[in-house]
């Protein structure tokens, strides 16, 4: 019983990825970031609102996200440290990235800064 439902599971994810991108499904929602533990969008997730304009809460995610999608209509300030310190990288409006590696950014985010609030409408 256990194994049948494991491979149900599988077959939805594989056919997941073959309709829709974990990267497109995020671009769809428009008042978030989405962190993912690994490159590419995989492993776990953490979507962020911008109901403030500071978060802090990274939870699990907390310098381990090595790839995002910023879903949002702002420009998102990351910040390696707490409370908006540290190194800073910038993530455009309604844009993605794979591998945080190339930006010296990997597994470092702990705080976010979104330029506008709300930051849903174009
Ligand atoms: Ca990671
Ligand atoms: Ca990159
Ligand atoms: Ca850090």
């Amino acid at each position: 019983m256990k194994k049948l439902a494991v491979a149900g599971l599988a077959l939805v994810a594989s056919f997941s990825v073959l309709t829709v991108s974990p990267a497109e499904a995020s671009l769809a929602s428009r008042d978030l970031i989405t962190f993912w533990e690994h490159d590419d969008y995989q492993g776990a997730r953490k979507d962020i609102t911008c109901s403030t304009h500071q978060r802090d809460d990274l939870g699990a995610l907390e310098n381990q996200a090595s790839s995002m999608a910023n879903a949002s209509y702002s420009g998102i300030d990351l910040y390696s440290g707490d409370n908006l310190t540290g190194v800073r990288y910038y993530a455009k409006p309604r844009s993605n990235d794979s591998d945080f590696t190339n930006n010296g950014f990997d597994n470092t985010v702990e705080s976010l800064w979104f330029r506008e609030v709300p930051c849903d409408v174009a």
